[in-house]
């Protein structure tokens, strides 16, 4: 697996771009009032979901976490749509009922974020083990935080990925934090890849860096699609905000914040193409201008979507 293209390169900034301006724009309507519920941002994370879903197609699974949206602008979900979900409006993907925590859009393989934590991960091997079944030659994609890798889910879905040669990927954004706990409290060692290794499943771990994220995960998806079986991919990246938006954060301390915030994975890789010439300037302006106004639009559509009626409200349950 190579550079990525020119073309590919560009597309990786725009998404990125996409998801940072998102959530800010998440986070801003959210302390207003508009959006009810909890809300988790990715913001400092946005390189694993693009470097990972640029080698993705629509009909690939991927199943994620309570901390969701950038896997799912990047699998390509559709964000007027997305919106309107996030904002309980009866046009959005699940009607308005999932929220942030539940967003799915079926259509391309999005499994849905999950609010109960390692929730995704057998979701997206039982994906995985259908794909090979039907010999579709689709490939999940199960990200997670280093939290999850404590729960059972993830240790049976591991295992049984790893038996059964699953084409599967997973993906492990090691964020240093879960909830409101440091890694070096619920973990006695320093790398997830560890716990893959367990199993006899390749692992790696990269830095918060797009361009080596989409390496990695080029060969890992390869490897799935060939029927060599599971990999886990371990990135090391940074929760710049609290858990939720709204979290004072006091068990962690300002000074860890600030430091957390000077590594950003968007600019670092904003100053590669400017200074590989793949992106002038005036290039990046554009890009940020057309993005913020697709926000926009988004969030105006979301506004003026009605909230579903009352008497909908049991429909499409198991009952
Ligand atoms: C089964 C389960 N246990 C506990 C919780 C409460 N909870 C929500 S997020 C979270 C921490 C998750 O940490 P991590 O997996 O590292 O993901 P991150 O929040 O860092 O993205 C916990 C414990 C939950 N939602 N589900």
């Amino acid at each position: 697996m190579g550079k990525p293209s020119k073309e590919t390169m560009v597309k990786m900034y725009r998404t990125m771009v996409k998801i940072r301006k998102a959530e800010e724009k998440l986070m801003e309507v959210f302390s207003k009032g508009d959006i009810l519920g909890f809300l988790h941002v990715s913001i400092g994370q946005e390189a694993a979901p693009v470097g990972i879903c640029s080698h993705l197609a629509d009909a690939d699974y991927i199943a994620t976490t309570h901390r969701g949206h950038g896997h799912a602008i990047a699998k390509g979900i559709d964000l007027k749509l997305a919106m309107a979900e996030l904002f309980g409006k009866k046009d959005g993907y699940c009607l308005g009922r999932s929220g942030s925590m539940h967003l799915a859009d079926k259509s391309r393989g999005i499994m849905g974020a999950n609010g109960i934590v390692g929730g995704g991960i057998p979701i997206a091997t039982g994906a995985a083990f259908a794909a090979k079944y039907r010999k579709t030659n689709q490939v999940a994609v199960s990200t997670f935080g280093e939290g999850a890798t404590g729960e059972g889910a993830f240790h049976e879905a591991l295992n049984f990925a790893a038996i059964k040669k699953l084409p599967i990927v997973y993906v492990c954004e090691n964020n240093g934090w879960a909830e409101f706990s440091p890694h070096s409290i619920h973990m006695s060692i320093q790398s997830v890849t560890q716990r893959a290794l367990a199993y006899d499943i390749p692992a790696v771990s990269v830095a918060n860096n797009v361009l080596e994220i989409y390496e990695e995960a080029g060969k890992a998806v390869e490897r799935a699609r060939q029927g060599d079986g599971p990999t886990l991919i371990e990135v090391r990246s940074e929760r710049w905000h609290g858990h939720y938006v709204g979290d004072a954060q006091k068990y962690r301390g300002k000074e860890k914040v600030e430091q957390a915030m000077t590594k950003d994975c968007l600019l670092d890789y904003e100053k590669e193409l400017l200074q590989t010439n793949t992106l002038k300037k005036k290039d990046v302006e554009k890009i940020n201008a057309e993005i913020g106004a697709e926000i926009e639009e988004a969030v105006n559509f979301a506004r003026e979507c009605p909230y579903p009626e009352v008497s909908e409200m049991m429909k499409g349950l198991y009952l």
